[in-house]
């Protein structure tokens, strides 16, 4: 277990009593300005408890292991890194808090423009130059999640424009993709991810998003481009819907006791995030078994899935 994991436990622990105290102060119905008075109280000493352990942790750990600063600009920015290069591992056992805390490496980044802080995270970031902007990148680890991406802009307000934190470990793909002058990001919705299968049977949607008028917007033009091939790349005698073991139903649920095939999220995904329904639709029939019932509501189902996403644009 990292450090952030402990932490987020810590969280849940204190949201649970939190609930906990609401459910048992709740159920008497007597004076409700000072039950909320009273959890109010409760929150906030829980609240101070946890930041007087986390400092006590922070010292502990400083006392046992080396680090040192490295600070690097980049335009008008600053990205300045607290690395740790040393434990005594001696000092660590002493100290009775767990092994997992003492990792080495960077364990904060903060990103200055001349003005202000804008990040303090507790991973390294890597600096890169795409062209119209500053692309900052690193990985939280854990075994699904996450790589975070950050674009600062080369202009005033020194700000940050995009900001993505996308499961796996690959990095937004940033330039001019399409080569009209404009930068493209390449990025996926993870909106499917775990969706009536595993997390390794699931499947991504490819997007793209062009930075126009200050803002990044879908790139209809570029998605659809990049579906257009894709389709055409298709073998469509491998697109099947096997059936799933029936001991293992319960876990994978899939379509009608079937494995979605990825084609069948892919596709239809990136057409209607080109503006493309009707195609999308057309798709979905020409590849779906006559025999598979409820078609109609899988589609319901998947349009609902994609205008979750937070890349869906009305
Ligand atoms: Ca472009």
């Amino acid at each position: 277990m990292d450090r952030a994991e402990t932490k987020e436990n810590l969280k849940m622990k204190r949201l649970t009593i939190t609930l906990l105290t609401l459910l048992v102060l709740g159920g008497c119905s007597s004076d409700n300005e000072d039950l909320k008075k009273k959890i109010e109280e409760l929150e906030k000493d829980v609240a101070y408890k946890q930041s007087v352990i986390e400092r006590l942790y922070d010292d502990l750990i400083a006392k046992c292991t080396s680090s040192r600063e490295e600070v690097t600009t980049f335009g008008p920015y600053t990205l300045t890194e607290n690395v740790i290069y040393d434990t005594d591992w001696d000092c660590a056992m002493d100290t009775t808090i767990r092994q997992g805390y003492f990792e080495e490496g960077v364990n904060e980044a903060v990103v200055r423009s001349p003005t202000e802080e804008l990040h303090r995270l507790g991973i390294g970031l890597s600096v890169e130059d795409t062209g119209e902007f500053y692309q900052l990148s690193g990985f939280t680890g854990g075994r699904h999640c996450c790589t975070l991406d950050l674009l600062l802009s080369k202009k005033e307000p020194y700000e940050t424009v995009f900001r993505s934190s996308k499961d796996g470990d690959f990095s937004i793909l940033v330039g001019d993709i399409d080569g009209d002058g404009k930068t493209e990001i390449e990025t996926k919705t993870d909106i499917f991810l775990y969706w009536r299968d595993s997390y390794a049977g699931s499947t991504v949607v490819k997007v793209f998003l062009e930075y126009s008028s200050n803002a990044f917007k879908l790139d209809k033009d570029l998605i659809y481009s990049y579906v257009t091939k894709e389709i055409n790349n298709i073998e469509y005698d491998s697109i099947k819907f096997v059936l799933i073991e029936e001991e293992s139903r319960e876990d994978w649920y899939g379509w009608e006791d079937h494995y979605i095939p990825h084609e069948i999220i892919e596709i239809p995904g990136a057409l209607m995030f080109a503006g493309r329904e009707e195609e999308a639709k057309r798709f979905l029939d020409y590849v779906w078994p006559e025999e598979l019932p409820n078609k109609d509501l899988y589609w319901k189902e998947f349009k609902e899935m994609i205008k979750g996403s937070k890349y869906w644009e009305n």
